[in-house]
């Protein structure tokens, strides 16, 4: 089978978690979901194709004539449910142009397969993982079989739409996301200090039970420290990849893991600096030696200054560890991020400034404060559907409803208010003179002081009174 799989650019949203400004400066990533189904249908024997329209700012014209040229059987799409509405819409332009098979996969497929796969345009579902479903799928279309056992796919038997259960996977027997497919050096994040970049996802899932997240208690599902260092290693010979983001949920959950990956990294000497997402517990020992293999930022889930506020969301985690695991980091050298939350449950102004005050004594060389979300599959969630009577994002994927601010039943706080503290937390974070006197001694080119200036001015002094939702939105791209 000949595939193709299109990662579409996507515009910023009203009830999205971050503000505007944020995720303008972002960066620009690559596809790792599409690079992971393409290396599995390669290896099944299938020629594959990416076209990362986002990251080459290519129209669905420019993107039609590539698939012409590229002459696709089947053609595939990753699906958010936030970003579903107009993905569905490049897959509506494409689909009816061509006149090919159509396959989704992606997180809300886990969510949302029925709803997902009931849109005239979609063929196939692939429910979880790719590794099994995807060479069976194409098996099937190619012999013309029934798909009634391939094991996580929601496919369309007489018109209806049929759910088969997935399978676990072994994240193990993963084969390495195919980045010869993509533009390697065009990737880059906003805090990133050398090129080529690249995002490394090196576990699945975690094992504790934040309130707010939809990854809270999946089975952690990690490749051993020899995988891992094998592909940092394929990276940086065959890519020429210098800086990795590990974008596991938490990348330091097996302490023995992290040690293995930090030590075989040393062993092969590889020059790659790296950043992970970390909780906070985390001892000195072990980001000693994270540090001495490379490690250069840490991204914490702290998420408030307020202990009340940190048990209400079950985070599992006191202010006196936090200090002292965000202490231990900084005197290692260690850039430390914080990810903090605003309007959470029991959340009032008060503890939204505890919140401000704990970051900014933290002193940390970067923070972002996201408004609590009620996404799908989290507590949250299910207290939105039960408190409003219906599925906001049910209705979402179904098309019958539009962009807007989502209920917040579990604070007093009002939308509103919770979009103007979001942004004083972002100004009075940025704005201090000690801040930007400190960022400013560590810039190291030109082209890094243009970046971080440009978005210093955008946040502290041109940023909108509300997020707009935006159609022709450009993330901001070197
Ligand atoms: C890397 C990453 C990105 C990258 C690359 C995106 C991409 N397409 O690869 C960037 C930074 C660009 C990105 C952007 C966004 N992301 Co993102 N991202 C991730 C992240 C951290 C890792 C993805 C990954 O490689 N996982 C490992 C692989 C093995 O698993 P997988 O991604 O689930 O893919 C498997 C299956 O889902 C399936 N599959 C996936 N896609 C497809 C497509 C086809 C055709 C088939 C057959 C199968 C298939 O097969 C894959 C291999 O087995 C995940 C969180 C996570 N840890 O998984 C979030 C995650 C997927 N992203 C998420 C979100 C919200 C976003 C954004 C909306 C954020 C934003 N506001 O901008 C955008 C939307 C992008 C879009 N076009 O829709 C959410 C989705 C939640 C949801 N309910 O949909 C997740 C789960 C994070 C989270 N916890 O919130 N993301």
């Amino acid at each position: 089978m000949r595939f193709a799989l299109v990662f579409n650019p996507f515009s910023y949203k009203i009830h999205e978690e971050n503000l505007r400004i944020v995720q303008k400066y972002f960066g620009m990533f690559p596809p790792l979901s599409l690079a992971w189904v393409a290396s599995i249908a390669r290896q099944a024997g299938h020629d594959v194709t990416i076209i990362d329209a986002r990251t080459l700012h290519l129209t669905k014209q420019d993107v039609l004539k590539k698939l012409r040229d590229f002459n696709p059987d089947i053609l595939g799409f990753m699906m958010t449910t936030y970003m579903f509405p107009e993905t569905l819409e490049w897959i509506r332009f494409l689909k009816t142009a061509l006149n090919v098979l159509v396959v989704i996969g992606g997180y809300n497929l886990r969510v949302y397969p029925r709803e997902s796969v009931s849109h005239p345009e979609i063929d196939f579902g692939v429910i979880e993982h790719a590794l099994e479903t995807v060479p069976l799928l194409f098996e099937a279309i190619e012999k013309k079989q029934s798909f009634e056992k391939i094991p996580g796919l929601a496919y369309k038997k007489d018109g209806v739409v049929t759910v088969n259960p997935p399978q676990p996977v072994n994240f193990e027997n993963f084969p390495f996301p195919a980045r010869d497919l993509l533009p390697n050096h065009l990737y880059a994040e906003f805090p990133c200090e050398r090129k080529n970049f690249t995002v490394m996802v090196t576990s699945l899932g975690c094992p504790y039970g934040c309130s707010f997240c939809e990854a809270g208690r999946t089975p952690f599902n990690p490749r051993s420290a020899k995988k891992v260092v094998d592909e940092m290693q394929e990276c940086a010979e065959r890519f020429h990849i210098r800086e990795i983001d590990f974008f596991d949920y938490d990348f330091t959950a097996d302490e023995k893991r992290v040690v293995d990956i930090c030590e075989e990294i040393r062993r092969r000497r590889l020059d790659i600096a790296w950043a992970c997402r970390s909780r906070i517990n985390i001892n000195l020992a072990v980001l000693k030696t994270m540090r001495a293999a490379g490690c250069s930022r840490i991204y914490f889930g702290i998420e408030s200054g307020s202990q009340r506020i940190l048990d209400a969301i079950r985070k599992n985690i006191t202010l006196e560890k936090i200090r002292d695991t965000i202490r231990s980091a900084q005197s290692l050298g260690i850039r430390c991020l914080g990810f903090f939350l605003i309007g959470a449950p029991g959340e009032s102004k008060t503890t939204v400034r505890e919140t401000i005050r704990f970051a900014k004594a933290l002193d940390l060389d970067y923070v972002q404060f996201s408004k609590c979300l009620a996404k799908p599959l989290t507590p949250l969630w299910q207290q939105m559907i039960k408190e409003s009577g219906t599925d906001y994002w049910q209705d979402w994927i179904l098309g019958k409803e539009t962009d807007r601010d989502l209920p917040r039943p579990w604070t007093e706080l009002t939308n509103q208010e919770i979009d103007r503290l979001t942004r004083w937390a972002y100004i009075s974070y940025y704005a201090r003179p000690s801040f930007l006197a400190k960022a400013l001694v560590r810039i190291r080119s030109w082209d890094e002081f243009k970046r971080k200036i440009t978005a210093w001015f955008d946040m502290v002094c041109f940023q909108e009174k509300k997020s707009r939702a935006a159609v022709n939105f450009v993330a901001y791209h070197e």
